[in-house]
């Protein structure tokens, strides 16, 4: 039976810190599903939101979330697809119109009316979510609720990425914040497509989690006197990568791409730091042939195959788990850039 009430992380105002109480559980409407939550990654963009870090209007009080993997438990009349008792994963586009250019050729994430999960609808650092029936991850019953959590956006973030870098394999990439939540899992992807990495992080732990998952070289940008000129020298003649992947919130890694990636690169900003901007040099983008663009989670083929990735155990990123509880200690370690993978927060029974 599911109950009146639940625990949720709410976020009351701006710049938070959430606060754990009960809150009303939502009935589905006729396109939408109820689902269970059981785990939930958190991701920076979840600190974002809080912090009301982007020029993009937030609902207030919010729950938010958008990595969360759990079980149907009701669903309305005109939801299809997806039957109670299936195991689901909500993501960040928690729905779209369906009916507009963009979600007619399949990149829904640029629809003018989606709703996004943990943004401007409430997410998954609570008991019971909504998400609607197209947009829902239907998820294999042998994948382990917690591990996949990450993938519902982390993983189909990077995938995506990558697969927008044009890179192929045999060919290098740079992975700019590889310790963090999305860099270790665009490690493991990149490397299950073939691909040579070089990570670019700050740190031991998570030099050693670099060199774990897949990277062949690893580069301390807060021990780095040439950063650049390290990057460029780990590659086939000094020549630089074949692309860069930009999973940093900060600005300076931003700007300086364009100095270590190679003649007909591509840089594919995905990272959103606050106020920050992409500033390149014309000449050196023309005269290189420089290819620089933005990567935006993942259409729902997309998030098919980072998932089946996912469940051929292709794809191993370390996590830690706490409960829904200390959501505000997670967001205090993210802030100081203390976390090497994922946190993945066991929402209570
Ligand atoms: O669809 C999208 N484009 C999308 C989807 C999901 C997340 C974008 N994001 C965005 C988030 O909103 C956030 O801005 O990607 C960014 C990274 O999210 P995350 O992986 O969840 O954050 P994290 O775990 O805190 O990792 C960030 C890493 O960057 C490193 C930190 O040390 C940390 O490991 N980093 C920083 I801050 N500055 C760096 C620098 N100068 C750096 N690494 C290298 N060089
Ligand atoms: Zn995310
Ligand atoms: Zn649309």
């Amino acid at each position: 039976t599911i109950p009146e009430n639940q625990w949720a992380q709410v976020v009351e105002k701006k710049g938070g810190p959430p606060v754990y109480k009960q809150i009303s559980v939502i009935k589905p409407g006729p396109d939408e599903v109820l689902v269970k939550i059981k785990y939930s990654g958190v991701c920076h963009t979840d600190l974002h939101a809080m912090k009301g870090d982007w020029p993009l209007p937030l609902k207030l009080p919010l729950v938010g979330g958008h990595e969360g993997a759990g079980v149907v438990v009701a669903k309305g009349a005109r939801a299809k697809g997806i039957e109670v008792g299936d195991h689901a994963g909500i993501k960040w586009l928690n729905g779209s119109c369906l009916a507009c250019e963009f979600c007619e050729t399949a990149d829904e994430p640029l629809c003018a009316k989606a709703q996004l999960s943990g943004y401007t609808v409430n997410g998954t650092f609570q008991q019971y979510a909504i998400g609607k029936a197209t947009h829902v991850s239907k998820l294999p019953k042998e994948v382990p609720l917690d591990a996949v959590a990450p993938i519902l956006c982390a993983g189909i973030t990077v995938y995506k990425g990558l697969k927008e870098s044009g890179a192929r394999p045999g060919q290098t990439i740079a992975i700019v914040g590889a310790g963090g939540g999305l860099g270790s899992l665009a490690q493991q992807y990149a490397r299950a497509m073939g691909l040579r990495i070089i990570a670019i992080d700050g740190g031991d732990e998570k030099r050693d989690m670099c060199l774990k998952l897949g990277s062949e070289v690893y580069i301390d940008f807060t021990k780095s006197k040439d950063l650049v000129g390290d990057i460029k020298a780990a590659t086939h003649e000094a020549l630089g990568v074949h692309a860069v992947i930009l999973l940093a919130v900060s600005e300076k890694p931003f700007q300086q791409a364009i100095e270590y990636v190679r003649p007909r690169g591509a840089i594919v900003a995905i990272g959103m730091p606050a106020n920050a901007f992409l500033k390149a040099p014309v000449f050196e983008t023309v005269v290189k042939m420089i290819e620089i663009k933005g990567s935006y989670v993942g259409n729902r083929q997309d998030g098919v195959e980072a998932v089946d990735f996912f469940s051929r155990g292709l794809i191993k990123a370390p996590f830690q788990t706490v409960p829904l509880k200390d959501l505000p200690q997670v967001f205090e370690l993210m802030e100081q850039g203390k976390i090497a993978g994922r946190y993945i927060l066991e929402i209570p029974e």
